[in-house]
C-alpha cells in the first residue's frame, strides 16, 4: 500500500485573467487559512471570473457560493475582519486585481439561522461599509485595494447579535460598465459572532435588500462610464446601515439559546493537526503491531486523499504536509517499527503561514487606508486609533460626499484596507511596509 496521493490530483494552473477572488479571511489579524470559512468559486477554471449575471444567485456568495463550506470561524462581537483578494488564488503570482478594473467596494452582512442550509441568495442583506471614488485621492476603491495588497478590513458592528453570519465583500469593476458589462466579484465568509447581543437584528426596510436583486442592469451605478467619468458616481445598493450598539435593536430576545446560534455551523476542530481550506487532518489511532501499522498508513493516506479532493483554487500545500506524515508512518512500518503513530498529536507545520501584519482598523467610515499622503478618503472623521491621532478635521474632502455619496461617513463601520503585505512572496520575509491610517 504504497502510493502517493499527490500524483492523483493536479493543481489546475489557470486564471491568468487578472480578475480576482476573495480567498482568505483574517479575524483580529489572525489568518484563518486560505479558503477556510470562505465560500468562493471552487472551480479552478473560472475561480476569479466575475459573476456572470446580476440576476444570478451567484451574486450572493459567488459561483458555487450557495454551498456552505465545512467550517465556520468564530469571532468575538466587534472583531476586525480582513478580506484578502488575489488575482492568483494559489499565490502563484502576486496581485489583488488588474489595475484596469476600477470601481467601488462594499461589505454586506446577513444573519443565517442555519449555516449549512439557510440560502445565501435572497433577502436579509445589509451593507456595513462601502467606498466608491475618492476625489481627493483621485482613486477608486479598487485602486486603493491594489495599493493595500488586496487587504480590506472592516469591523463587525459591535451591536450585531451573536449567531451565524455571512459577511460578503464585494468589488465592482466598471471598465466595461457603459457597454452593459459591469463585473462584480464576491464571496462570503462564514462567521459565528460570539458574545454579542441576543436576539435578531431588525434592519429597517430601506437598508435591507435581496441579493440578487439589489442592483439591476441599467442602473446608473452599473452603467457608469469611467472613460472619462462624470462624477459623482452613484453607489450601487442601499446606504450603509449603522447597527445600533445597544441591545435596543435586538428585537426578539426570546431566543437566546446558544444551540440555535450554533445551527449548522461547525467550528474548526481543536484536534486538527493541520488544516487545508475546510479540511482538517486528525491524528491516527494508536497501534502496536504490523497490521496496525499498515492500517494506520492507509488511514493516513485516506485522509490525504480527502484533503486533495477538497481543495479549491487556493491550492493544496498543507495536503502535501499531511502526506509527508503518512510517508513517515509508512517508512516506520517498513523499518518494522510497529509502535505508533510517530510524533503522536504533534501539530504539523503550516505551509501556508504568511506572517502578515495587518494594521488596525480605522474607525467609522474611513475608507481604504490611503497611505500617509494627504489623500484622505471618505469624509468620516471620527476615526480613532493610533494612526489616526493626527486626523482631526472631518469632512475635509469635499468629495467624500460628492463621490461616494453615502459612503461611510459617520455611519459606516470601521473599515479600511489594511496595508498589508504582498500575498505572493510567502516564503520571503514579508516587507514591513505599513500604511498608516488615513490622514486628512
Ligand atoms: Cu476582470
Amino acid at each position: 500500500m504504497k502510493y502517493s496521493v499527490s500524483a492523483l490530483v493536479g493543481l489546475s494552473a489557470a486564471l491568468a485573467n487578472a480578475h480576482t477572488a476573495f480567498t482568505t479571511l483574517h479575524i483580529n489579524d489572525v489568518s484563518q487559512g486560505d479558503g477556510t470559512c470562505v465560500r468562493m468559486n471552487m472551480r479552478p477554471e473560472n475561480a476569479t471570473s466575475p459573476i456572470p449575471s446580476l440576476s444570478s444567485n451567484d451574486m450572493a456568495c459567488g459561483s458555487t457560493g450557495e454551498t456552505a463550506v465545512a467550517f465556520t470561524c468564530p469571532a468575538p462581537a466587534g472583531a476586525k475582519l480582513t478580506f484578502e483578494w488575489r488575482v492568483w488564488p494559489n499565490r502563484e503570482e502576486p496581485g489583488a486585481i488588474d489595475p484596469g478594473h476600477k470601481g467601488p467596494c462594499a461589505v454586506y452582512a446577513k444573519q443565517v439561522d442555519d449555516m449549512a442550509s439557510t440560502p445565501a441568495a435572497g433577502p436579509g442583506w445589509f451593507k456595513i461599509w462601502e467606498e466608491g471614488y475618492d476625489d481627493s485621492a483621485g482613486k477608486w476603491c479598487t485602486e486603493k485595494l491594489i495599493a493595500a495588497d488586496g487587504l480590506m478590513s472592516v469591523e463587525i458592528p459591535p451591536g450585531l447579535p451573536s449567531g451565524n453570519w455571512l459577511f460578503r465583500p464585494e468589488l465592482l469593476a466598471l471598465h466595461n460598465a457603459d457597454k452593459g458589462d459591469p463585473q462584480f466579484y464576491t464571496g462570503c465568509a462564514q462567521v459565528q459572532v460570539q458574545g454579542g447581543n441576543s436576539g435578531t437584528l431588525d434592519v429597517p426596510a430601506e437598508y435591507s435588500v435581496s441579493i440578487p436583486g439589489y442592483v439591476k442592469y441599467g442602473d446608473a451605478s452599473v452603467s457608469f462610464n469611467i472613460y472619462p467619468p462624470v462624477f459623482p458616481y452613484p453607489m450601487p445598493g442601499p446606504d450603509v446601515y449603522t447597527v445600533p450598539s445597544s441591545g435596543a435593536s435586538a428585537s426578539s430576545l426570546s431566543d437566546t439559546s446558544s444551540m440555535k446560534a450554533l445551527g449548522g455551523a461547525t467550528l474548526i476542530p481543536s484536534d486538527c493537526l493541520i488544516k487545508e481550506g475546510n479540511w482538517c487532518g486528525v491524528e491516527i489511532a494508536d497501534y502496536s503491531n504490523e497490521d496496525g501499522c499498515w492500517n494506520a498508513s492507509e488511514e493516513c493516506y485516506n485522509q490525504a486523499e480527502t484533503c486533495y479532493a477538497s481543495v479549491g483554487p487556493t491550492g493544496n500545500r498543507n495536503c502535501k504536509v499531511w502526506e509527508a506524515k503518512c510517508k513517515g508512518i509508512q517508512d516506520a512500518c517498513n523499518a518494522k517499527n510497529f509502535q505508533g503513530p510517530p510524533n503522536k498529536g504533534q501539530k504539523l507545520q503550516d505551509a501556508e503561514a504568511m506572517n502578515l501584519t495587518l494594521p488596525a482598523v480605522n474607525n467609522l467610515g474611513v475608507g481604504l487606508g490611503s497611505a500617509n499622503t494627504n489623500s484622505g478618503s471618505q469624509a468620516s472623521t471620527e476615526t480613532s486609533g493610533a494612526s489616526m491621532a493626527t486626523s482631526t478635521s472631518a469632512a475635509t474632502s469635499s468629495q467624500a460626499t460628492s463621490s461616494g455619496s453615502q459612503t461611510g461617513e459617520t455611519t459606516a463601520q470601521k473599515a479600511t484596507v489594511s496595508a498589508g503585505k504582498s500575498t505572493s512572496s510567502c516564503n520571503k520575509k514579508m516587507r514591513r511596509r505599513r500604511r498608516g491610517g488615513v490622514r486628512k
